[in-house]
Order: C-alpha cells, then sequence, then structure tokens
C-alpha cells in the first residue's frame, strides 16, 4: 500500500498527511545530493553550525532543499533546524504548524557511505513545544533502502521507496521487541557513576555492542530488534549531546509510541518543555526495562 492510501485508511488529517508526503518526497531530492556532493567541503570554505560542528556540504545542501521547499509549498509556519541559527517563519503559510528538524544525522559517515538519515518532528505551532505535544514524527533513513518510518499517535509504520519512487508499506505497527543490543556514546572515562554501573549491568546480563555513528540508524535498529541507545551526560559536560528538539524528541516520540521509553536518566523527555531551539540533553532511548533500569539506577546516585 502506498504511504498516501495509508495516510488517509488511518483518518490523518488532510493538511498533516499533504505535509508528511511533502516531506517524503523532498528526502529523495535530498538522496540525489549523495551523487554528487563532497563527504567534506574544500579547506577555506568549511563552516560550522551553533553547536560548533563542521557542517559537511551535504548537511546545508539538505538543509537548503527541505527550507526552500517548504517557503514555497508555505505548509508549515515555522521551522527549527540543527543547521540554522533562529526560528524560521514563513510568510503567508497555509497552516500553523511548526517543524523541527535535523536535515542529516549522522553526516560524519557521509563520506565512509554508512548508514544516515533525516529526523523530523511536528508539532501544531510553536517549536518550542513538548516531544509529547507532536503531531507527528518521522524520519528518512538512506541505507541499502530508503525508509521512511512515522507516527501520528496512531501505531509507528515503516515505509520504503519502491522501483518507481513510491513509498510503499513495509512493516505496519512495529512495536520495540526485547532484545539485547546496546549503542552507548562518550569515552568510557568520562562516564559519570550511576551510568557506568549501568552499562556494567547490561554488559553482565549479556548486551552486545552496536554504536555507529547516527543516532538514526543506531535507533532504527533497536526499534527493530530491541535493546538500548544512549548518549548521556558525561563528566563536565553533563547536559550531553544530543540536541532535544531535533533527535530526542522526534526519535523518543516514535520509540515511545512503538512501546519504549525515552528519558534523560531522570525524567520522560518527552515532557520537557524545550528553553530554547538549541537545548541539548542525555539521552536513553529503547525499551522501557532498560530505561527504568537507569533511572533507578540515577535516584540511587
Ligand atoms: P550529526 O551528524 O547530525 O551532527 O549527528 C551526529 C550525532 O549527533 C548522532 O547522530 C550520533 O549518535 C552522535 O552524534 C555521535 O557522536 P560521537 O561522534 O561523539 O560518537
Amino acid at each position: 500500500m502506498r504511504l498516501s492510501d495509508f495516510l488517509k485508511k488511518q483518518g490523518t488529517e488532510k493538511n498533516l498527511a499533504e505535509l508528511i508526503l511533502f516531506l517524503g518526497r523532498q528526502s529523495l531530492v535530498v538522496k540525489k545530493g549523495f551523487l554528487t556532493m563532497p563527504g567534506k567541503g574544500p579547506e577555506g570554505e568549511r563552516t560550522r553550525n551553533v553547536f560548533g560542528e563542521e557542517q559537511m556540504p551535504l548537511d546545508k545542501y539538505a538543509d537548503g532543499v527541505f527550507i526552500d521547499a517548504l517557503r514555497q509549498a508555505r505548509l508549515a509556519r515555522y521551522i527549527a533546524t540543527e543547521e540554522q541559527e533562529q526560528i524560521i517563519e514563513i510568510p503567508g503559510a497555509k497552516n500553523d504548524f511548526g517543524i523541527v528538524m535535523d536535515p542529516l544525522d549522522g553526516s560524519s559517515l557521509i563520506d565512509v557511505n554508512l548508514c544516515i538519515g533525516t529526523i523530523i518532528g511536528i508539532c501544531p505551532g510553536n517549536v518550542l513545544d513538548k516531544g509529547s505535544r507532536f503531531l507527528a514524527a518521522l524520519y528518512i533513513l538512506y541505507g541499502p533502502l530508503t525508509t521512511l518510518t512515522y507516527t501520528t499517535g496512531k501505531g509507528v509504520h515503516e515505509f520504503m521507496v519502491d522501483e518507481s519512487g513510491e513509498f510503499v508499506l513495509r512493516h505496519q505497527d512495529l512495536r520495540i521487541p526485547d532484545g539485547k543490543i546496546y549503542a552507548p556514546g562518550a569515552l568510557r572515562k568520562d562516564w559519570i557513576p550511576a551510568h557506568a554501573r549501568w552499562i556494567e549491568d547490561l554488559e553482565k546480563s549479556g548486551y552486545k555492542l552496536r554504536f555507529s555513528g547516527s543516532f538514526v540508524a543506531d535507533v532504527h535498529q533497536i526499534l527493530h530488534k530491541g535493546g538500548v541507545f544512549t548518549y548521556p551526560g558525561i563528566k563536565g559536560k553533563d547536559a550531553g549531546k544530543l540536541r532535544l528538539l531535533y533527535e530526542a524528541n522526534p526519535m523518543g516520540r516514535i520509540i515511545a509510541e512503538a512501546g519504549g521509553a525515552v528519558s534523560n536518566g531522570k525524567e520522560d523527555l518527552l515532557n520537557i518543555q524545550p528553553a530554547s531551539i538549541s537545548q541539548v540533553t542525555p539521552v536513553y532511548i529503547g525499551g522501557k526495562k532498560e530505561i527504568a533500569l537507569i533511572e533507578k539506577f540515577m535516584r540511587e546516585g
């Protein structure tokens, strides 16, 4: 079944369905850039985003593709992306939607041709909103297949691009299974004691390490195979690294909808009111039991 038919069958609100389909189509334009864009920009032309990270030519290209298309189509009022310093307001927008987006997550893997993706959350209006209030969350994974996984609060569903360039249903009503994968970001020497004890516990229970450097790809694997991803707060950087708006909340919303959970180690991330668009957070995302365990260890100190 095609994504457009599926959205209709699910009774998705018309403007929201149109926006999801539109974003899916733009991801195919982004994908075309993979053929021509270099991994790194030429020396002297390299730039950094607000988080101090080097922007790859494809980061900027993907950001431009989504923003330019949204400006033209006027399907949302606000856009905030990992590559922009300010919220963009679209004059004459047809809807009040606010979009939060990491246009290309895992971009340090572009030059070695590993899996990367686009992460998107759709808010009812203002982009400074809690993840629990998102109308929809989706990600596109550029892997051997190009897939689009989304939720509008009626289950989590995965589509893939077929030979004709259409998104067609691949998995309906995904539920995160029990599984023993753990994907731990940051350096072991910087872990705080509660986090270190939690990792030790997972390792003793036979969890197998898999960490690629692409949050979207690692969480996608956990959605299918179970387990947990973390990029924790660390010594000297207790706020963590991952972006609340652009990475943690949209992926968290999808995992929670699939029966999992997302936390900063102390509380559900989806209930946190963001203070700024560039807020970062410690992230624990995956199965409910792994998240409950880190929250227990954090409470014990
Ligand atoms: P970007 O490629 O969008 O900057 O994101 C990379 C990332 O935020 C996330 O996708 C990875 O899990 C994490 O950083 C990897 O960080 P390290 O390089 O510190 O392992």
